[in-house]
């Protein structure tokens, strides 16, 4: 038996159209997963489905955005139909807003708590009655370092991260005793569009300050890919983690 085999399970990765949620499921499809995503167009839909064709994956995609509490719901009982009862669930889907905190507006701040912190939320207590009623499951939470520290221009989002990091807490202390583990990653700094403006080179042609700073920091002295969280991510989602639940 290989405890990290996911062959039969069905895995919903949010927003993972691109990104993180695109490394992480596909990581999922080649431990034997059946990959379900959710996007905000459709025309993001079908050009991540190309992608995911042409990685050799069958996914699901469905547009729905996670802070439409009604929409969630719809479209967790449509995969539920069409695709079958979610496993796995990895809340991925997020955005961040570098402002300086004294010049941000109220509705910035709140539609990152929006997207970051009540769509983990809104999905989560969408799937987890499923789960309960299979007899088990899996959520992974995308927390961050700014789920434990604190810099400059991310308030909102350092604010989200570190809710989500409690909303995993609770969610493994909850709902532990059906057999369901919540666990959260926090992946370090990974080279991905939402991080593509720190990597931007400056005028003068030279690295961009906070580039510099990550790689003197991050002991493999590079940035991150999607693909460097497989092995955790997999781990989280498998039978490898089954007494690991992240209170
Ligand atoms: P990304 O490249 O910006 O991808 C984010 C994805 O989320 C996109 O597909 C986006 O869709 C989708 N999304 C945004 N709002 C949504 C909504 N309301 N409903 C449904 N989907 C939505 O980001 P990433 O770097 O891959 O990050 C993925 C997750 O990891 C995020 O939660 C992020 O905070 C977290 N994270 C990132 C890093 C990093 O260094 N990159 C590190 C730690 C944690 P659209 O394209 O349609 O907007
Ligand atoms: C930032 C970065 C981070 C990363 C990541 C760190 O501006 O500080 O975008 O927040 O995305 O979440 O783990």
């Amino acid at each position: 038996m290989n405890p990290f085999d996911l062959t039969g399970k069905v895995a919903f990765v949010t927003g993972a159209a691109y990104g993180i949620g695109y490394g992480i499921a596909k990581s999922f499809a080649s431990a034997g997963a059946t990959i379900v995503f959710n996007d905000l167009s459709q025309e993001k839909i079908d050009e991540a489905l190309k992608s995911y064709k042409a990685d050799g994956i069958d996914a699901h995609g469905y547009v729905c955005d996670v802070t439409n509490e009604e929409a969630v719901n719809a479209t967790v009982a449509k995969i539920t139909e069409e695709v079958g009862v979610i496993d796995i669930l990895v809340n991925n889907a997020g955005i961040i807003k570098r402002v300086p905190m004294v010049e941000m507006s109220a509705a910035d701040f709140r539609q990152v708590i929006d997207i970051d912190l009540n769509g983990p939320f809104i999905v989560s207590k969408a799937v987890i009655p499923h789960m309960i009623e299979k007899g088990h499951g899996k959520i992974i939470n995308i927390c961050s370092m700014m789920s434990e520290l604190g810099r400059e221009t991310v308030s909102a989002y350092a604010a989200a991260k570190g809710g989500l990091k409690m909303l995993t807490k609770n969610i493994a202390s909850e709902y532990g005793e059906f057999n369901i583990q919540c666990n959260g990653l926090g992946p370090g700094y990974i080279a991905t569009p939402q991080t593509a403006p720190l990597r931007e080179l400056q005028e003068d042609g030279s690295r961009h300050p906070f580039d510099q700073f990550i790689i003197a920091k991050t002991p493999a002295a590079r940035w991150g890919t999607p693909e460097d969280l497989q092995g955790p991510a997999i781990f989280l989602a498998s039978d490898a983690s089954n007494f690991v639940s992240f209170m």
